[in-house]
């Protein structure tokens, strides 16, 4: 069972959640500096956590000191460990590396004349120990982490001068590591918007209580599909043969039943997925999509030349997050309901879940690559995909610790057996796969650190207290085998 030449093995991260460094080498504030972390709230309660109010923005800003309610800032301080992190993946024989680039370590109010070059040294140094290693970087443009200073200042993405702020931001990254970068994702989970407006679009409930917050959401969703087309423009241009892709949260739904009206519900749901891709692939919006405003009454403004630069500049590829399927139904009376990282969602009887509620499905996988693929016809990208758990350190009988995290050798090995059977035996054209996340990093959902995903344990609480020292975990060594032998072990 190998998989095909060149394929690109490796692992995910982002620099809101495993940069830390937040207040140092001139870095301004984003959005996730003030993200708190809910410690005593219901932790599969998704929607509840990414909400924020002004007073609560205020009050992070004006206590910096309170580091204890925000383990973001820490993240896994890849800023202080970015050495001894790149060495560990080398080690694991990674082809690539996905991690993110903190829009406000470059411009530190998003909209300063000049970039900051402390930030823009620091990826250098990063992109450089990569290619000591022969480690192809995947670089996402926006991932969570929007200047503080936009969303205070401008409403952030509902404001169409945050296009010109971000194509700037744009620019001086393509230019400076042209050299450097070849992969490049425009927006994290482009479709999060609806979900996390604050996070994803900067977008602060309470300032909008006057306006239907739909159309607000959907206004902000068209400036990033524009400053999307244009970053692809950009890229290209800059670096001729850059590949460009969008990045969206798949995943699976099934009908509860199948009976008609379930099996129509599940079509509709499938459709607020692919409504974003339709828009980044084929460069048009969807008839579907455009009905929806209609009904809905909302009022986007486009203007002319926005919906031709949509059209001229779609994506080269396309990449996703995978971690669960879902059923749908309906009538959902009397249904188990289970949390995901987008919605409530039914209860599939038939399948296992995480300590979060995450539906496990690999053959979930299967049918989002072939479905993907069937629809687009372009080379596919999975660059997330992996199980949270609670671990402890145990000795290793080395003298060093571990953790014997044999749920994560199961996930994968049945994970990457549908990525396989995908490209055998359905044609699918799979890029590569980055594993989230490759090394432990604070939870988006939690903002905690005790959701661990890694092949690497981090050593630290979720209090951002803690060594910050590395150990490897039993899957660390499963890994790198199955990347030794290109998925022939498996
Ligand atoms: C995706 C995000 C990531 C990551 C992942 C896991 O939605 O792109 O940033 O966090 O989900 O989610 P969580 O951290 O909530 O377990």
């Amino acid at each position: 069972m190998k998989f095909p030449e060149g394929f690109l093995w490796g692992g995910a991260t982002a620099a809101n959640q495993y940069e830390g460094g937040w207040n140092e080498g001139g870095k301004g504030w984003s959005v996730s500096d003030c993200a708190k972390a809910h410690f005593d709230t219901d932790v599969t309660n998704f929607s509840a956590h990414n909400e924020i109010t002004s007073e609560e923005i205020q009050y992070a800003m004006e206590h910096p000191e309170d580091m204890v309610n925000y383990p973001k800032r820490h993240g896994s301080d890849f800023y202080h460990h970015y050495k001894e992190d790149i060495a560990l993946m080398a080690e694991m024989g990674f082809k690539v590396f996905r991690m993110s680039i903190a829009w406000s370590r470059i411009y530190l109010n998003g909209d300063d004349l000049e970039p900051n070059e402390e930030g823009l040294q620091f990826y250098d140094n990063v992109f450089d120990e990569c290619k000591k290693y022969g480690i192809e970087p995947l670089v996402t443009m926006s991932h969570y982490e929007p200047p503080l200073n936009l969303v205070l200042k401008y409403n952030c993405w509902y404001n169409r001068k945050t296009i010109d702020f971000f194509c700037k931001f744009v620019e001086t990254i393509c230019t400076r590591y042209k050299d450097k970068v070849k992969y490049w994702l425009t927006f994290n989970e482009v479709d999060s918007m609806i979900r996390h407006p604050y996070t994803t679009g900067g977008l602060i409930r309470d300032r909008f209580k006057d306006k239907n917050f739909e159309e607000v959401i959907f206004q902000s969703m068209h400036h990033q599909f524009v400053a999307s087309a244009l970053a692809t423009k950009i890229c290209h241009e800059i670096i001729p043969g850059s590949q460009v892709g969008c990045m969206l949260t798949k995943l699976t739904y099934y009908p509860y039943s199948c009976r008609p009206e379930d099996v129509l519900e599940m079509q509709q749901k499938m459709r607020s997925i692919y409504c974003y891709s339709d828009t980044q692939v084929f460069g048009e919006y969807p008839a579907y999509l455009l009905a929806r405003f209609k009904n809905h009454g909302l009022n986007i403004v486009m203007e002319e030349k926005d919906l031709e630069i949509m059209k001229k500049y779609p994506v080269d590829f396309i990449s996703f997050s995978y971690y669960m399927s879902s059923c749908v139904a309906k009538n959902t009376e009397g249904l188990d309901t289970t949390e995901g990282n987008t919605v409530t969602a039914i209860k599939n009887p038939y399948l296992p879940s995480s300590e979060w509620g995450w539906q496990i499905d690999p053959i979930g996988l299967r049918i989002s690559l072939v479905d993907l693929y069937d629809r687009y016809r372009k080379p596919l990208f999975i660059v997330e995909n992996g199980l949270g758990a609670k671990e402890e350190l145990v000795p290793d009988g080395k003298g060093s610790y571990t953790v014997n995290d044999d749920y994560h050798i199961d996930y994968y090995k049945a994970h990457f057996k549908a990525m396989y059977d995908a490209i055998h035996e359905d044609g699918v054209e799979l890029l590569g796969y980055t594993s989230w996340a490759c090394i432990d990093l604070v939870s988006e959902s939690t903002k905690q650190m005790s959701k661990r995903y890694g092949f690497v344990y981090v050593d630290a609480d979720d209090y951002g207290k803690g060594t910050y020292n590395r150990y490897k975990k039993k899957s660390f060594y499963w890994y790198k085998h199955v990347i030794e032998t290109n998925g022939e072990c498996l």
